[in-house]
């Protein structure tokens, strides 16, 4: 029932709080799932759907976000906890234009404690970043995050000009409104709704 409670001091903006309500929980033997599934991110949506109706605005969604980031810090050496032989280098970022950045940085906390080496650039990475991050690091997988509909056709830039370099490279994307459809009409190698599923979509990919 206490999973409740996170809800609401994500929906309620309580940053000073949510750490050590989260950290409550976790003792208390809840699974980090829950705590994640239906604490944070099920506060998330609620926020979103509040800014949708017109009851929340950008200034309170910034908030929800900030204290949503507060819990996450709590969750993230559970998140993160893993094998330790490099599975490969794989970079993420959100693309170009778009600065919603916590599911990325979740797919990228996930990807660690799976044994990813995890190259973070960060929000509103243009596609040449990309590029040269993988080349740089020797990439072998490049994850594209976008939450706006106006940011998609970024993904798509981005994943013709890994084709067209020719580089030896997958590319997967995920992110509240980016479906398996559109990830075949961009011809990217691989899709995900959420991120133990980007997690399993990389292994596969590398393990071809
Ligand atoms: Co924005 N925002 N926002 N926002 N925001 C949405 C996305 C929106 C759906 C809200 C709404 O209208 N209901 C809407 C987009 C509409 C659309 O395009 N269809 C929207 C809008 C309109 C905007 C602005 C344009 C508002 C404005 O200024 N008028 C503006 C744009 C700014 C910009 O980016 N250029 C804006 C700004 C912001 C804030 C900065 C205030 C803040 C972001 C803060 C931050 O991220 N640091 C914010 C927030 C918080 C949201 C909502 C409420 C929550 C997003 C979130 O963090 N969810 C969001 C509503 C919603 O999504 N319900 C909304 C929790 C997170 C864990 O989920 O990121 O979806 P998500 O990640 C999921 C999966 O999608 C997946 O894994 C995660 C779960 O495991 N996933 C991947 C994500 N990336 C993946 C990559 C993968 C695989 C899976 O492989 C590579």
């Amino acid at each position: 029932m206490a999973v409740k409670n996170i809800f609401e001091a994500v929906v309620g903006f309580n940053e000073p709080g949510i750490a050590q309500l989260v950290q409550k929980e976790l003792d208390s033997g809840t699974n980090l799932d829950e705590v994640l599934n239906e604490g944070l991110i099920g506060a998330m949506d609620e926020v979103g759907r509040r800014f949708s109706e017109g009851e929340l605005f950008v200034p309170e969604m910034l908030m929800a976000a900030q204290t949503m980031k507060a819990g996450l810090k709590i969750l993230k050496p559970l998140l993160a906890e893993g094998t330790t032989e490099s599975k490969g280098t794989v970079v993420i970022g959100t693309v170009k234009g778009d600065l919603h950045d916590i599911g990325k940085n979740l797919v990228a906390m996930m990807m660690e404690g799976a044994g990813f080496n995890v190259v973070d650039l960060g929000v509103d990475v243009e596609t040449d970043a990309f590029i040269k991050a993988a080349q740089e690091n020797k990439a072998k997988v490049i994850a594209l995050s976008a939450l706006l509909t106006t940011t998609m056709p970024a993904m798509e830039k981005t994943v013709k000009a890994v084709q067209e370099a020719g580089m030896p490279v997958a590319t997967i994307v995920g992110g509240a409104p980016v479906t398996q459809a559109f990830a075949d009409q961009i011809g990217a190698n691989g899709y995900s709704d959420d991120a133990p599923g980007a997690v399993e979509l990389a292994r596969k990919l590398i393990a071809a």
